[in-house]
Protein backbone atom coordinates (compact mmCIF):
# COMPACT_ATOMS: atom_id res chain seq x y z
CA UNK A 1 0.00 0.00 0.00
CA UNK A 2 1.46 3.20 -1.25
CA UNK A 3 0.41 6.72 1.21
CA UNK A 4 1.34 10.17 -0.16
CA UNK A 5 0.98 12.85 3.18
CA UNK A 6 0.63 16.76 1.62
CA UNK A 7 0.93 19.51 3.76
CA UNK A 8 -0.59 22.60 1.60
CA UNK A 9 0.44 25.42 1.58
CA UNK A 10 -0.82 28.23 3.53
CA UNK A 11 -3.70 30.96 1.68
CA UNK A 12 -3.12 34.78 1.87
CA UNK A 13 -3.31 34.51 5.74
CA UNK A 14 -0.10 35.89 5.73
CA UNK A 15 -0.83 39.14 3.93
CA UNK A 16 -0.39 41.06 7.26
CA UNK A 17 1.60 38.99 9.71
CA UNK A 18 5.21 39.13 10.70
CA UNK A 19 4.55 34.86 10.18
CA UNK A 20 5.71 35.51 6.68
CA UNK A 21 8.93 34.03 7.65
CA UNK A 22 8.11 31.56 9.84
CA UNK A 23 7.58 27.62 8.33
CA UNK A 24 7.82 24.81 10.53
CA UNK A 25 8.24 21.29 9.77
CA UNK A 26 4.89 19.31 9.27
CA UNK A 27 4.86 17.77 12.93
CA UNK A 28 1.08 16.51 12.08
CA UNK A 29 1.91 14.49 9.18
CA UNK A 30 5.22 12.82 10.66
CA UNK A 31 3.19 11.90 13.52
CA UNK A 32 1.04 10.13 11.10
CA UNK A 33 3.97 8.59 9.04
CA UNK A 34 4.85 7.48 12.58
CA UNK A 35 1.89 5.30 12.74
CA UNK A 36 2.11 3.53 9.04
CA UNK A 37 5.87 3.43 8.02
CA UNK A 38 5.76 -0.22 9.25
CA UNK A 39 2.16 -1.09 7.42
CA UNK A 40 2.82 0.96 4.63
CA UNK A 41 5.31 2.70 2.28
CA UNK A 42 4.81 6.29 3.01
CA UNK A 43 6.10 9.76 1.24
CA UNK A 44 5.30 13.52 2.83
CA UNK A 45 5.40 16.18 0.48
CA UNK A 46 5.57 19.80 1.35
CA UNK A 47 3.36 22.14 -0.48
CA UNK A 48 5.06 25.34 1.52
CA UNK A 49 8.40 24.86 -0.01
CA UNK A 50 9.21 27.77 -2.72
CA UNK A 51 9.34 24.74 -5.66
CA UNK A 52 6.71 22.71 -4.52
CA UNK A 53 3.60 23.64 -6.68
CA UNK A 54 0.63 21.77 -7.43
CA UNK A 55 1.89 20.62 -10.79
CA UNK A 56 4.73 19.40 -8.44
CA UNK A 57 2.63 17.18 -6.59
CA UNK A 58 0.63 16.03 -9.63
CA UNK A 59 3.33 14.60 -10.77
CA UNK A 60 4.64 12.98 -7.53
CA UNK A 61 1.21 11.56 -7.67
CA UNK A 62 1.47 10.39 -11.52
CA UNK A 63 5.01 8.61 -10.49
CA UNK A 64 4.19 7.38 -7.12
CA UNK A 65 0.25 6.08 -7.75
CA UNK A 66 -0.61 6.15 -4.31
CA UNK A 67 -3.50 4.21 -2.95
CA UNK A 68 -4.35 6.75 0.03
CA UNK A 69 -3.36 10.87 -0.30
CA UNK A 70 -4.07 12.33 2.86
CA UNK A 71 -4.64 15.60 3.46
CA UNK A 72 -3.50 18.29 6.34
CA UNK A 73 -5.99 20.74 6.71
CA UNK A 74 -5.50 22.95 9.65
CA UNK A 75 -5.98 26.29 8.83
CA UNK A 76 -9.87 26.62 7.64
CA UNK A 77 -8.47 29.64 5.30
CA UNK A 78 -6.88 26.42 3.02
CA UNK A 79 -9.82 25.72 1.99
CA UNK A 80 -9.21 26.18 -1.93
CA UNK A 81 -5.87 24.43 -2.32
CA UNK A 82 -6.95 21.48 -0.10
CA UNK A 83 -9.76 20.61 -1.82
CA UNK A 84 -7.57 21.48 -5.41
CA UNK A 85 -5.07 19.00 -3.97
CA UNK A 86 -7.63 16.25 -3.29
CA UNK A 87 -9.01 16.76 -7.18
CA UNK A 88 -6.01 16.01 -8.35
CA UNK A 89 -5.74 13.13 -6.22
CA UNK A 90 -9.32 11.74 -7.09
CA UNK A 91 -8.31 11.94 -11.06
CA UNK A 92 -5.58 9.56 -10.56
CA UNK A 93 -8.38 7.43 -8.77
CA UNK A 94 -6.48 7.60 -5.28
CA UNK A 95 -8.68 7.67 -1.93
CA UNK A 96 -8.77 11.43 -0.09
CA UNK A 97 -8.21 11.73 2.99
CA UNK A 98 -8.52 14.97 4.95
CA UNK A 99 -7.54 15.29 8.69
CA UNK A 100 -6.69 18.22 10.61
CA UNK A 101 -8.47 21.08 12.65
CA UNK A 102 -11.02 22.32 10.07
CA UNK A 103 -12.34 18.97 8.64
CA UNK A 104 -12.81 17.65 12.43
CA UNK A 105 -14.76 21.23 13.24
CA UNK A 106 -16.96 20.81 10.07
CA UNK A 107 -16.65 16.89 8.89
CA UNK A 108 -20.09 17.17 7.29
CA UNK A 109 -19.88 20.15 5.86
CA UNK A 110 -16.02 18.98 4.28
CA UNK A 111 -17.94 15.46 3.06
CA UNK A 112 -19.87 17.44 0.62
CA UNK A 113 -16.92 18.08 -1.97
CA UNK A 114 -17.21 15.31 -4.19
CA UNK A 115 -13.28 14.38 -4.41
CA UNK A 116 -13.09 14.09 -0.75
CA UNK A 117 -14.01 10.68 0.58
CA UNK A 118 -12.94 10.44 4.33
CA UNK A 119 -12.65 12.52 6.77
CA UNK A 120 -10.06 11.80 10.20
CA UNK A 121 -11.67 13.88 13.21
CA UNK A 122 -9.26 14.93 15.66
CA UNK A 123 -5.82 13.10 16.61
CA UNK A 124 -5.46 10.94 13.47
CA UNK A 125 -2.03 8.62 14.67
CA UNK A 126 -4.67 5.34 15.39
CA UNK A 127 -7.22 6.06 13.14
CA UNK A 128 -5.05 6.39 9.96
CA UNK A 129 -3.36 3.20 11.02
CA UNK A 130 -6.79 1.11 11.36
CA UNK A 131 -8.22 2.72 8.01
CA UNK A 132 -4.79 1.52 6.27
CA UNK A 133 -5.07 -1.49 8.29
CA UNK A 134 -8.57 -2.60 6.88
CA UNK A 135 -8.12 -0.55 3.87
CA UNK A 136 -11.80 0.43 4.63
CA UNK A 137 -13.80 3.14 6.83
CA UNK A 138 -16.38 1.14 7.82
CA UNK A 139 -16.61 0.45 12.08
CA UNK A 140 -13.36 2.57 12.23
CA UNK A 141 -13.62 5.16 15.32
CA UNK A 142 -13.26 8.60 14.54
CA UNK A 143 -13.83 8.53 10.98
CA UNK A 144 -16.47 10.36 8.87
CA UNK A 145 -17.02 8.68 4.91
CA UNK A 146 -19.55 8.93 2.41
CA UNK A 147 -21.54 5.40 1.14
CA UNK A 148 -23.38 5.15 -1.60
CA UNK A 149 -24.39 8.81 -1.54
CA UNK A 150 -24.90 9.13 2.23
CA UNK A 151 -22.78 9.93 4.61
CA UNK A 152 -21.66 7.75 8.09
CA UNK A 153 -20.27 9.54 10.81
CA UNK A 154 -18.16 6.92 12.95
CA UNK A 155 -18.46 7.49 16.96
CA UNK A 156 -15.12 9.56 18.16
CA UNK A 157 -12.41 7.79 19.15
CA UNK A 158 -10.61 8.39 22.93
CA UNK A 159 -7.85 10.40 22.86
CA UNK A 160 -4.59 8.86 22.91
CA UNK A 161 -2.48 8.16 26.42
CA UNK A 162 0.54 10.41 25.08
CA UNK A 163 2.81 8.51 27.51
CA UNK A 164 2.61 5.66 24.60
CA UNK A 165 3.37 7.73 21.60
CA UNK A 166 5.84 6.96 18.55
CA UNK A 167 7.92 9.83 18.30
CA UNK A 168 7.18 11.81 14.50
CA UNK A 169 8.61 10.41 11.42
CA UNK A 170 10.89 13.06 10.56
CA UNK A 171 13.62 11.39 8.71
CA UNK A 172 10.70 11.61 5.78
CA UNK A 173 11.58 14.90 5.34
CA UNK A 174 13.72 16.14 1.84
CA UNK A 175 17.13 17.44 1.89
CA UNK A 176 14.75 20.62 0.57
CA UNK A 177 12.71 21.05 3.03
CA UNK A 178 15.34 20.60 6.21
CA UNK A 179 16.71 23.39 4.24
CA UNK A 180 13.75 25.43 4.44
CA UNK A 181 12.36 24.89 7.73
CA UNK A 182 12.79 28.39 9.66
CA UNK A 183 11.85 30.86 11.94
CA UNK A 184 12.91 34.33 11.13
CA UNK A 185 15.82 32.40 9.12
CA UNK A 186 17.09 30.03 12.09
CA UNK A 187 16.69 26.28 11.28
CA UNK A 188 13.86 25.45 13.51
CA UNK A 189 12.13 21.92 14.37
CA UNK A 190 9.02 21.46 16.41
CA UNK A 191 8.26 19.14 19.48
CA UNK A 192 4.97 18.61 20.98
CA UNK A 193 5.20 18.10 24.99
CA UNK A 194 1.38 18.31 25.45
CA UNK A 195 -1.82 18.38 23.88
CA UNK A 196 -4.94 20.60 25.16
CA UNK A 197 -5.38 23.42 27.61
CA UNK A 198 -7.53 23.34 30.99
CA UNK A 199 -8.59 26.98 29.87
CA UNK A 200 -12.12 28.05 28.24
CA UNK A 201 -10.84 31.32 26.16
CA UNK A 202 -14.76 31.74 24.22
CA UNK A 203 -12.77 31.98 20.81
CA UNK A 204 -10.65 29.25 20.61
CA UNK A 205 -11.33 25.93 19.18
CA UNK A 206 -9.07 23.70 21.38
CA UNK A 207 -11.62 22.58 23.76
CA UNK A 208 -13.47 21.37 21.28
CA UNK A 209 -10.79 19.53 19.16
CA UNK A 210 -9.88 17.67 22.47
CA UNK A 211 -12.32 17.43 24.40
CA UNK A 212 -11.49 19.36 27.27
CA UNK A 213 -8.77 17.06 28.04
CA UNK A 214 -4.82 18.19 28.68
CA UNK A 215 -2.50 15.29 28.28
CA UNK A 216 1.27 15.39 28.92
CA UNK A 217 3.77 13.23 26.60
CA UNK A 218 6.62 11.41 29.01
CA UNK A 219 9.65 13.84 29.87
CA UNK A 220 11.92 10.68 28.59
CA UNK A 221 10.49 10.70 25.12
CA UNK A 222 10.44 14.24 25.04
CA UNK A 223 14.39 14.11 25.67
CA UNK A 224 14.84 11.23 23.31
CA UNK A 225 13.23 12.94 20.08
CA UNK A 226 15.42 16.38 21.12
CA UNK A 227 18.16 14.26 21.15
CA UNK A 228 17.56 12.68 17.86
CA UNK A 229 19.90 12.88 15.00
CA UNK A 230 17.26 14.91 13.17
CA UNK A 231 17.09 17.97 16.03
CA UNK A 232 20.66 17.52 17.24
CA UNK A 233 22.47 18.41 14.09
CA UNK A 234 20.19 20.60 12.71
CA UNK A 235 17.82 22.69 14.15
CA UNK A 236 19.44 25.90 16.08
CA UNK A 237 15.79 26.45 17.60
CA UNK A 238 13.54 23.80 18.96
CA UNK A 239 9.39 25.33 18.63
CA UNK A 240 7.55 23.37 21.46
CA UNK A 241 4.21 23.96 19.30
CA UNK A 242 1.89 23.02 22.57
CA UNK A 243 -1.14 25.37 22.87
CA UNK A 244 -0.54 26.36 26.46
CA UNK A 245 3.56 25.25 27.33
CA UNK A 246 2.89 26.33 31.38
CA UNK A 247 -0.05 24.49 32.78
CA UNK A 248 1.79 22.08 35.24
CA UNK A 249 4.65 23.93 36.85
CA UNK A 250 6.19 20.69 38.43
CA UNK A 251 5.66 19.31 34.62
CA UNK A 252 7.33 22.21 33.10
CA UNK A 253 10.36 22.86 35.73
CA UNK A 254 11.08 18.60 35.20
CA UNK A 255 11.59 19.18 31.65
CA UNK A 256 13.81 22.08 31.72
CA UNK A 257 15.84 20.05 34.86
CA UNK A 258 15.82 17.01 32.02
CA UNK A 259 16.89 19.98 29.35
CA UNK A 260 19.91 21.48 31.25
CA UNK A 261 21.27 18.16 32.83
CA UNK A 262 21.07 16.42 29.43
CA UNK A 263 23.25 19.19 28.39
CA UNK A 264 20.68 20.15 25.48
CA UNK A 265 21.94 23.65 24.54
CA UNK A 266 19.35 24.54 21.80
CA UNK A 267 16.77 27.94 22.02
CA UNK A 268 13.40 27.05 22.69
CA UNK A 269 10.45 28.95 21.77
CA UNK A 270 6.60 28.50 22.93
CA UNK A 271 3.32 29.65 24.17
CA UNK A 272 2.05 31.03 27.35
CA UNK A 273 0.23 32.97 29.04
CA UNK A 274 0.29 35.98 30.96
CA UNK A 275 -1.29 34.99 34.70
CA UNK A 276 0.86 31.98 35.00
CA UNK A 277 4.06 34.25 34.06
CA UNK A 278 3.09 36.79 36.93
CA UNK A 279 2.09 34.18 39.47
CA UNK A 280 5.09 31.90 38.69
CA UNK A 281 7.99 33.60 37.78
CA UNK A 282 10.51 31.15 39.13
CA UNK A 283 9.14 28.75 36.09
CA UNK A 284 10.25 31.06 33.53
CA UNK A 285 13.03 31.69 35.36
CA UNK A 286 13.91 27.92 34.95
CA UNK A 287 12.79 27.75 31.30
CA UNK A 288 15.28 31.00 30.67
CA UNK A 289 18.05 28.64 32.03
CA UNK A 290 16.85 25.62 30.01
CA UNK A 291 17.33 27.79 26.73
CA UNK A 292 13.71 29.38 26.57
CA UNK A 293 13.98 32.68 24.66
CA UNK A 294 11.00 33.29 22.22
CA UNK A 295 7.64 33.69 24.48
CA UNK A 296 4.42 34.10 22.71
CA UNK A 297 1.65 35.60 24.88
CA UNK A 298 -2.18 36.41 23.47
CA UNK A 299 -2.19 39.65 24.91
CA UNK A 300 -5.46 39.91 23.46
CA UNK A 301 -7.05 43.33 24.88
CA UNK A 302 -6.23 46.02 27.29
CA UNK A 303 -9.82 46.83 28.72
CA UNK A 304 -10.62 44.33 31.11
CA UNK A 305 -14.10 44.02 30.46
CA UNK A 306 -13.27 42.73 27.14
CA UNK A 307 -10.95 40.12 28.70
CA UNK A 308 -13.73 39.50 30.88
CA UNK A 309 -16.05 38.77 28.49
CA UNK A 310 -13.14 36.52 25.98
CA UNK A 311 -13.16 34.51 29.73
CA UNK A 312 -9.34 34.96 29.06
CA UNK A 313 -9.14 35.08 33.13
CA UNK A 314 -6.00 37.87 32.88
CA UNK A 315 -6.62 41.88 33.55
CA UNK A 316 -4.46 44.35 31.92
CA UNK A 317 -2.37 45.18 35.47
CA UNK A 318 -1.35 41.79 34.89
CA UNK A 319 -0.02 41.83 31.09
CA UNK A 320 2.64 44.68 32.70
CA UNK A 321 3.58 42.58 34.98
CA UNK A 322 4.35 40.00 32.95
CA UNK A 323 6.37 41.90 30.61
CA UNK A 324 8.88 43.14 32.85
CA UNK A 325 9.45 39.66 34.41
CA UNK A 326 10.13 38.16 31.19
CA UNK A 327 12.02 41.21 29.90
CA UNK A 328 13.69 41.03 33.58
CA UNK A 329 14.48 37.56 32.64
CA UNK A 330 15.65 38.38 29.07
CA UNK A 331 13.06 37.18 26.83
CA UNK A 332 12.25 38.19 24.08
CA UNK A 333 8.47 38.76 23.99
CA UNK A 334 5.69 38.56 21.00
CA UNK A 335 2.15 39.44 22.08
CA UNK A 336 -1.06 39.42 20.04
CA UNK A 337 -3.94 41.60 20.39
CA UNK A 338 -7.15 41.15 18.89
CA UNK A 339 -8.74 43.86 17.51
CA UNK A 340 -12.55 43.45 17.93
CA UNK A 341 -12.32 42.04 20.70
CA UNK A 342 -15.70 42.98 22.00
CA UNK A 343 -18.75 43.09 19.74
CA UNK A 344 -19.35 46.92 21.49
CA UNK A 345 -16.22 47.60 20.61
CA UNK A 346 -15.95 51.35 18.28
CA UNK A 347 -13.51 53.50 16.48
CA UNK A 348 -12.26 55.06 19.58
CA UNK A 349 -12.29 51.71 21.66
CA UNK A 350 -9.78 50.62 18.69
CA UNK A 351 -7.95 54.05 18.57
CA UNK A 352 -6.96 53.52 22.13
CA UNK A 353 -5.74 50.06 22.09
CA UNK A 354 -3.22 51.00 19.08
CA UNK A 355 -2.26 53.92 21.60
CA UNK A 356 -1.74 51.66 24.45
CA UNK A 357 0.22 49.33 22.10
CA UNK A 358 2.57 52.26 21.31
CA UNK A 359 3.99 52.17 24.78
CA UNK A 360 3.49 48.74 25.75
CA UNK A 361 7.26 47.01 26.00
CA UNK A 362 6.33 44.08 23.67
CA UNK A 363 9.33 42.89 21.04
CA UNK A 364 7.25 41.92 18.07
CA UNK A 365 3.63 42.81 18.40
CA UNK A 366 0.77 41.36 15.70
CA UNK A 367 -2.71 41.61 15.25
CA UNK A 368 -5.60 39.93 14.30
CA UNK A 369 -9.49 40.11 14.18
CA UNK A 370 -11.84 38.22 16.07
CA UNK A 371 -12.89 35.34 14.51
CA UNK A 372 -15.15 32.61 15.36
CA UNK A 373 -14.91 28.76 14.36
CA UNK A 374 -17.27 26.28 15.05
CA UNK A 375 -17.41 24.69 18.42
CA UNK A 376 -16.57 27.98 20.06
CA UNK A 377 -18.87 30.24 22.32
CA UNK A 378 -18.03 33.06 20.11
CA UNK A 379 -19.43 30.45 17.25
CA UNK A 380 -22.25 30.07 18.99
CA UNK A 381 -23.25 33.80 20.53
CA UNK A 382 -22.40 35.04 16.72
CA UNK A 383 -24.60 32.23 15.02
CA UNK A 384 -27.60 33.25 17.81
CA UNK A 385 -27.54 37.06 17.52
CA UNK A 386 -26.95 36.93 13.48
CA UNK A 387 -23.65 38.33 13.08
CA UNK A 388 -21.75 36.22 11.00
CA UNK A 389 -20.77 37.99 7.63
CA UNK A 390 -19.96 35.33 5.52
CA UNK A 391 -19.65 31.51 6.07
CA UNK A 392 -16.77 31.52 3.17
CA UNK A 393 -13.78 29.61 5.01
CA UNK A 394 -11.10 31.54 2.29
CA UNK A 395 -12.11 34.59 4.72
CA UNK A 396 -11.34 32.93 8.33
CA UNK A 397 -7.80 33.76 8.33
CA UNK A 398 -8.17 36.33 11.40
CA UNK A 399 -7.24 38.71 9.27
CA UNK A 400 -10.14 39.25 7.21
CA UNK A 401 -13.12 40.66 9.01
CA UNK A 402 -15.92 38.00 8.96
CA UNK A 403 -18.54 39.48 12.33
CA UNK A 404 -21.38 42.20 11.86
CA UNK A 405 -20.45 44.99 14.50
CA UNK A 406 -23.03 47.49 15.42
CA UNK A 407 -20.59 49.80 15.48
CA UNK A 408 -17.95 49.04 13.06
CA UNK A 409 -17.61 48.71 9.49
CA UNK A 410 -15.68 45.95 7.90
CA UNK A 411 -13.72 48.43 6.23
CA UNK A 412 -12.98 50.42 9.48
CA UNK A 413 -11.89 47.10 11.06
CA UNK A 414 -9.63 46.11 8.24
CA UNK A 415 -8.23 50.34 8.42
CA UNK A 416 -7.51 49.77 11.86
CA UNK A 417 -5.90 46.35 11.15
CA UNK A 418 -4.14 48.44 8.95
CA UNK A 419 -3.11 51.60 10.93
CA UNK A 420 -2.20 48.85 14.06
CA UNK A 421 1.18 47.66 11.95
CA UNK A 422 1.86 50.76 10.86
CA UNK A 423 1.58 52.92 13.80
CA UNK A 424 3.17 50.13 16.13
CA UNK A 425 5.19 48.53 14.42
CA UNK A 426 9.45 49.75 14.44
CA UNK A 427 12.91 48.11 14.08
CA UNK A 428 13.38 49.50 17.41
CA UNK A 429 11.26 46.85 18.99
CA UNK A 430 12.76 43.27 17.95
CA UNK A 431 15.90 45.02 18.08
CA UNK A 432 15.78 45.73 21.27
CA UNK A 433 14.05 42.18 22.01
CA UNK A 434 17.36 40.60 20.72
CA UNK A 435 19.46 43.15 23.13
CA UNK A 436 18.13 42.32 26.07
CA UNK A 437 18.57 38.57 25.17
CA UNK A 438 22.22 38.96 24.86
CA UNK A 439 23.10 41.68 27.50
CA UNK A 440 20.99 38.92 29.85
CA UNK A 441 21.77 35.98 29.08
CA UNK A 442 25.03 36.63 28.57
CA UNK A 443 27.86 35.87 25.31
CA UNK A 444 28.49 32.38 27.20
CA UNK A 445 24.63 31.30 27.47
CA UNK A 446 23.99 32.58 23.48
CA UNK A 447 27.22 31.18 22.29
CA UNK A 448 26.65 27.64 23.51
CA UNK A 449 23.30 27.44 21.50
CA UNK A 450 23.92 29.96 18.18
CA UNK A 451 26.82 31.97 16.18
CA UNK A 452 26.62 34.99 16.65
CA UNK A 453 26.11 35.51 12.92
CA UNK A 454 22.59 33.68 13.43
CA UNK A 455 21.21 36.39 16.03
CA UNK A 456 21.74 38.85 13.45
CA UNK A 457 20.42 36.86 10.34
CA UNK A 458 17.35 36.85 12.35
CA UNK A 459 16.86 40.39 13.30
CA UNK A 460 17.82 40.99 9.29
CA UNK A 461 14.53 38.21 8.10
CA UNK A 462 12.49 40.12 11.07
CA UNK A 463 13.23 43.57 9.23
CA UNK A 464 12.95 42.37 5.82
CA UNK A 465 9.56 41.41 7.11
CA UNK A 466 8.16 44.37 8.86
CA UNK A 467 9.44 46.34 6.07
CA UNK A 468 7.01 43.96 3.38
CA UNK A 469 4.53 44.51 6.25
CA UNK A 470 4.94 48.15 6.32
CA UNK A 471 5.32 48.61 2.11
CA UNK A 472 1.73 46.71 1.64
CA UNK A 473 0.09 49.25 3.55
C1 LIG B 1 2.13 25.91 16.09
C2 LIG B 1 0.90 26.61 15.55
C3 LIG B 1 1.11 27.67 14.68
C4 LIG B 1 2.50 28.07 14.19
C5 LIG B 1 3.00 27.13 13.09
C6 LIG B 1 1.89 26.51 12.30
C7 LIG B 1 2.27 25.33 11.43
N1 LIG B 1 3.16 24.48 11.85
O1 LIG B 1 1.71 25.20 10.39
C8 LIG B 1 2.28 29.54 13.72
C9 LIG B 1 2.70 30.47 14.83
C10 LIG B 1 3.01 29.96 12.46
C11 LIG B 1 0.75 29.58 13.58
C12 LIG B 1 0.11 30.58 12.92
C13 LIG B 1 -1.27 30.67 12.84
N2 LIG B 1 -2.17 29.90 13.44
CO1 LIG B 1 -1.71 28.31 14.41
N3 LIG B 1 -1.45 26.88 15.47
C14 LIG B 1 -0.40 26.20 15.92
C15 LIG B 1 -0.78 25.07 16.90
C16 LIG B 1 -0.66 25.62 18.32
C17 LIG B 1 0.00 23.78 16.78
C18 LIG B 1 0.06 23.14 15.37
C19 LIG B 1 0.76 21.82 15.47
O2 LIG B 1 1.88 21.67 15.02
N4 LIG B 1 0.13 20.84 16.15
C20 LIG B 1 0.73 19.56 16.48
C21 LIG B 1 0.43 18.48 15.46
C22 LIG B 1 0.95 17.16 16.01
O3 LIG B 1 -0.94 18.40 15.32
P1 LIG B 1 -1.73 18.60 13.95
O4 LIG B 1 -0.95 19.25 12.91
O5 LIG B 1 -3.04 19.22 14.32
O6 LIG B 1 -2.00 17.10 13.47
C23 LIG B 1 -2.79 16.18 14.18
C24 LIG B 1 -4.30 16.21 13.86
O7 LIG B 1 -4.78 17.47 13.51
C25 LIG B 1 -4.46 15.21 12.77
N5 LIG B 1 -4.12 15.57 11.40
C26 LIG B 1 -3.65 16.72 10.90
N6 LIG B 1 -3.47 16.62 9.57
C27 LIG B 1 -3.81 15.39 9.21
C28 LIG B 1 -3.81 14.76 7.96
C29 LIG B 1 -4.20 13.43 7.87
C30 LIG B 1 -4.20 12.76 6.55
C31 LIG B 1 -4.63 12.73 9.03
C32 LIG B 1 -5.05 11.35 8.95
C33 LIG B 1 -4.63 13.37 10.28
C34 LIG B 1 -4.23 14.69 10.36
O8 LIG B 1 -3.56 14.20 13.19
C35 LIG B 1 -2.36 14.81 13.70
C36 LIG B 1 -1.78 13.96 14.77
O9 LIG B 1 -2.69 13.77 15.84
C37 LIG B 1 -2.28 24.84 16.50
C38 LIG B 1 -3.16 24.27 17.58
C39 LIG B 1 -2.85 22.82 17.80
N7 LIG B 1 -2.80 22.42 19.03
O10 LIG B 1 -2.66 22.02 16.89
C40 LIG B 1 -2.70 26.26 16.06
C41 LIG B 1 -3.80 26.43 15.03
C42 LIG B 1 -3.65 25.40 13.95
N8 LIG B 1 -3.54 27.81 14.48
C43 LIG B 1 -4.58 28.46 14.27
C44 LIG B 1 -4.58 29.78 13.75
C45 LIG B 1 -5.93 30.47 13.72
C46 LIG B 1 -3.41 30.41 13.34
C47 LIG B 1 -3.31 31.82 12.71
C48 LIG B 1 -4.40 32.19 11.71
C49 LIG B 1 -3.22 32.79 13.88
C50 LIG B 1 -3.18 34.26 13.51
N9 LIG B 1 -4.01 35.01 14.18
O11 LIG B 1 -2.44 34.68 12.67
C51 LIG B 1 -1.92 31.78 12.05
C52 LIG B 1 -2.04 31.45 10.56
C53 LIG B 1 -1.00 30.54 10.03
C54 LIG B 1 -1.08 30.29 8.53
N10 LIG B 1 0.01 29.93 8.00
O12 LIG B 1 -2.05 30.37 7.85
C55 LIG B 1 -5.83 27.69 14.59
C56 LIG B 1 -6.53 27.19 13.33
C57 LIG B 1 -8.00 27.41 13.40
C58 LIG B 1 -8.64 27.21 12.07
N11 LIG B 1 -9.64 26.36 12.04
O13 LIG B 1 -8.28 27.82 11.09
C59 LIG B 1 -5.28 26.58 15.56
C60 LIG B 1 -6.08 25.28 15.51
C61 LIG B 1 -5.27 27.18 16.99
C62 LIG B 1 -6.65 27.38 17.57
N12 LIG B 1 -7.07 26.64 18.54
O14 LIG B 1 -7.41 28.24 17.18
N13 LIG B 1 0.17 28.55 14.19
S1 LIG C 1 -5.29 29.89 26.98
FE1 LIG C 1 -4.77 29.85 24.79
S2 LIG C 1 -4.97 27.71 24.15
FE2 LIG C 1 -5.97 27.91 26.16
S3 LIG C 1 -8.14 28.25 25.69
FE3 LIG C 1 -7.19 30.28 25.88
S4 LIG C 1 -6.52 30.85 23.79
FE4 LIG C 1 -6.97 28.62 23.79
Amino acid sequence: MRILLIKPSYSNVYRWGPQTDIITPPLGLEYIAAYIKDIADVRIIDNRLETINLKVIEKAIEQYQPDYVGISWNFSSQIDIARRIAKIAKSYGCRTVVGGWHPTLVPSETLEFPSIDIVVRGEGEITFRELIQNNSPVGILGLSYKQDGKQIHNPDRELMNLKHVRPPARHFRSVLAKKTYNFFGIPVDCIETSRGCPYFCNFCSIHHFFRKKYRQHAIRDIIKELHSSEIRNRAGLIYVIDDNFVVDHKFVIDLCNAIIQSRINKYFMTQVRVDMVVNHPEVFKKMADAGFIYLFLGLESFSDGTLEKLNKQIKFKQIKSALKILHDLGFFVHGNIILGANLEDTRQDLESTIEIAKNLDVDLLTYSLLTPFPGTELWEQVLSEDLLLTRDWHQFTWSDPVIKYPYLSSDELSYFLGKSYKETMSFHRPWQGIRRLVQTRGLKYNMLRIAPIDIFKMYYQMLKNLRKILSNK
